[in-house]
């Protein structure tokens, strides 16, 4: 179930949101963007926190924690209610579009009575916004990109989000006595970057008892439709869920149908047909006795098809069922395969734990490396310095007698300037063990010199892997645009691994580039990019996405024992200096 953090996350975030629009001190947001973050990557549920406990979470001070404290007594915090007051819920509506600030949001207010996402698209279109000051064709341009984005995401939520929503239902329908299986379908069990709808499959002799269950759950705000069957409901977060019920012998056939997609589908029915057999969600049939030949596990399903199992992460019909076929499908990689983590901040920068925590809680991981690599110096608001990242790299390797099992790398996020350089010169690089380089500003440049600054970027011998290869924010901001196939040739040619941001905001690399950097022979790297202990098992979505993108162990560093690490990270500085 969602934790209660961040539902006071959210609230802050939306504080910090009202305060920018109506303040003139930009500090104040800020306090309150910091808090709302470090109260989602708190380890400890808020509910078990009093006062006292609140304010010991880092960036929360008193008045913060203040607040944080009367919403979880009350459910509501005074000062944000007064807030709500003053500013309409449509001006915030359109700090939703991406690249739409506070105080251009309130101008459009305040100037042309504009409250809604709606209202602003029709201006843009009418020119309506071309006298207003600050907003020059450039503005507008960039309003009008923003407005498409948000439509594209078409109220899907992130992985994480059904993720969580999903096994908290489930975890409920597994104590129904009616419900013999439970599984999650749909995008969501194949782990699809964002999530339209949860899709929720049962077996039962008992639907009516299942379906009347799973609508008297707390998290069902509103059933939208139910019979014996199907249900939907919404969910109190907005989600809508929908669950199927089925006769215990035809599960296998129906998971296959529910979990998708739906071209995947198609391409299996296609088979069949030419079989002479015919394939439903209620088992494979022969085609002209009408009789079920299987139903019961997918894996019979896929056998009397002339196919192995193939896995809920590739079934997105882009050649898995040929390499089926050709039995080429790839043996994707698996969580448990992987032995270390190489891209995790502290709170020398913008994470939100110590050291020592985040190497507690990688070593309960089980494992056998971790890199520790906060944000070098030229993304200024970190405020790093070469006396700090020295400093900790001294604790660190005093810190390692107490990992015996682990091996702590010393690394950093460096930062690809506009023309491909990065912070620090060649004698202050070698010191590190692993460097992660990342762009972290200048997203606007044109294709051709952006693919130039990264491609110089991984020219560059120290640079082992980089960050977050597109800088996407799902829903929030677009990726740089480059030229993949040069990128993905120089990885290649130079012996960069591309990670595979795990962060659920980012997934980047996305699938299809994975796939496709695959076969240019690249190396990746899956790396969760965590600011606090909890981010840690984001892993999970990131070895989904590489599974999306067909990677195995072999293509994964960070899958690799850790002599054969090391040689990655040594091998290729020798051979690229
Ligand atoms: P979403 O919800 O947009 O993230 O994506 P899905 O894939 O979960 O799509 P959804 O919820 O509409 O349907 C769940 C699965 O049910 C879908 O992956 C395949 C199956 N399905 C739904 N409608 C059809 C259909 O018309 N034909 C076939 N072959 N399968 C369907
Ligand atoms: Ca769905
Ligand atoms: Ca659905
Ligand atoms: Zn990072």
């Amino acid at each position: 179930m969602p934790r209660v953090n961040d539902a006071v996350e959210a609230i802050l975030l939306e504080y910090a949101d009202l305060l920018s629009i109506l303040s003139e001190d930009p500090f104040k947001p800020r306090a309150y963007e910091k808090a709302a973050r470090a109260v989602g990557g708190y380890p400890a549920d808020l509910s078990t926190l009093d006062l006292k406990g609140i304010l010991a979470i880092p960036n929360v001070g008193k008045s913060i924690g203040e607040k944080v404290d009367e919403y979880l007594r009350t459910g509501t915090i005074a000062a944000l209610e007064e807030l709500r007051a003053q500013i309409p819920e449509g001006v915030r509506r359109l700090m939703s579009v991406p690249g739409l600030g506070p105080k251009k949001a309130m101008v459009l207010y305040r100037e042309l009575g504009i409250a809604s996402v709606e209202e602003l698209m029709e201006a843009v279109e009418n020119d309506r916004l071309a006298g207003l000051r600050g907003f020059g064709s450039k503005t507008q341009e960039n309003i009008r990109r923003g407005i498409q984005q948000l439509r594209a995401s078409g109220g899907r939520v992130l992985l994480n989000v059904a993720l969580d929503l999903a096994e908290g239902l489930l975890e409920e329908l597994e104590t129904v006595p009616a419900v013999r299986r439970a599984a999650v379908a749909g995008s969501l069990r194949r782990m699809a970057e964002t999530i339209g709808d949860i899709d929720l499959l049962v077996s039962s002799t008992d639907p009516r008892a299942v379906m009347e269950a799973f609508t008297a759950l707390p998290a069902v705000e509103r059933v939208l439709a139910s019979g014996e069957t199907k249900t939907s409901v919404i969910t109190r977060s907005g989600l809508q869920v929908d669950l199927r019920v089925v006769a215990p012998q035809v599960w296998g056939a129906a998971l296959i149908y529910f979990t998708g997609s739906k071209a995947h589908n198609i391409r299996i029915r296609e088979m069949a047909v030419r079989k002479g057999l015919k394939l439903s969600e209620y088992g494979l049939f022969d085609a002209k006795s009408g009789k079920r030949i299987v139903a019961e596990t997918e894996e019979a399903v896929y056998e009397h098809l002339g196919l192995p199992y193939i896995p809920p992460t590739l079934r997105e019909d882009r050649g898995e069922v040929e390499a089926a076929l050709e039995g080429d499908l790839p043996r994707l990689v698996e969580l448990k395969q992987i032995r270390g983590d190489l891209h995790t901040h502290t709170n020398l920068t913008d994470g939100l734990a110590p050291l020592e925590e985040m190497l507690k809680a990688a070593s309960c991981l089980g494992y056998a490396y971790y890199a520790v690599t906060d944000h070098a110096p030229n993304l200024a608001m970190q405020r790093m310095t070469d006396e700090k990242i020295l400093g900790q790299r001294e604790r660190l390797r005093k810190l390692q007698a107490g990992y015996p099992k682990m091996a702590l790398l010393h690394g950093a996020e460096l930062n690809i300037d506009p023309d491909g350089n990065v912070d620090w010169d060649a004698e202050f690089l070698a010191g590190f063990d692993v460097l992660v380089a990342s762009v972290h500003s200048h997203f606007n440049l044109g294709k051709d010199e952006m693919t130039r600054r990264i491609v110089r970027a991984m020219e560059n011998p120290f640079v082992h892997v980089l960050g977050h290869p597109t800088a996407r924010l799902i829903g929030r901001r677009q990726p740089i645009e480059f030229d993949l196939d040069e990128v993905f040739r120089t990885a290649a040619r130079t012996g960069t691994a591309l990670e595979v941001n795990a962060f659920p905001d980012r997934l980047d690399l996305k699938d299809e580039h994975i796939l496709w950097a695959k076969r240019h022979g690249v190396k990746f790297v899956i790396d969760t990019d965590s600011h606090a202990p909890v981010h840690l098992p984001h892993m999970r979505f990131g070895v989904a996405t590489a599974q999306r993108g067909w990677l195995t162990k072999d293509d994964v560093v960070n899958a690799w024992p850790l002599a054969r690490l090391k040689r990655f990270l040594r091998k290729e500085r020798v051979a690229r200096s």
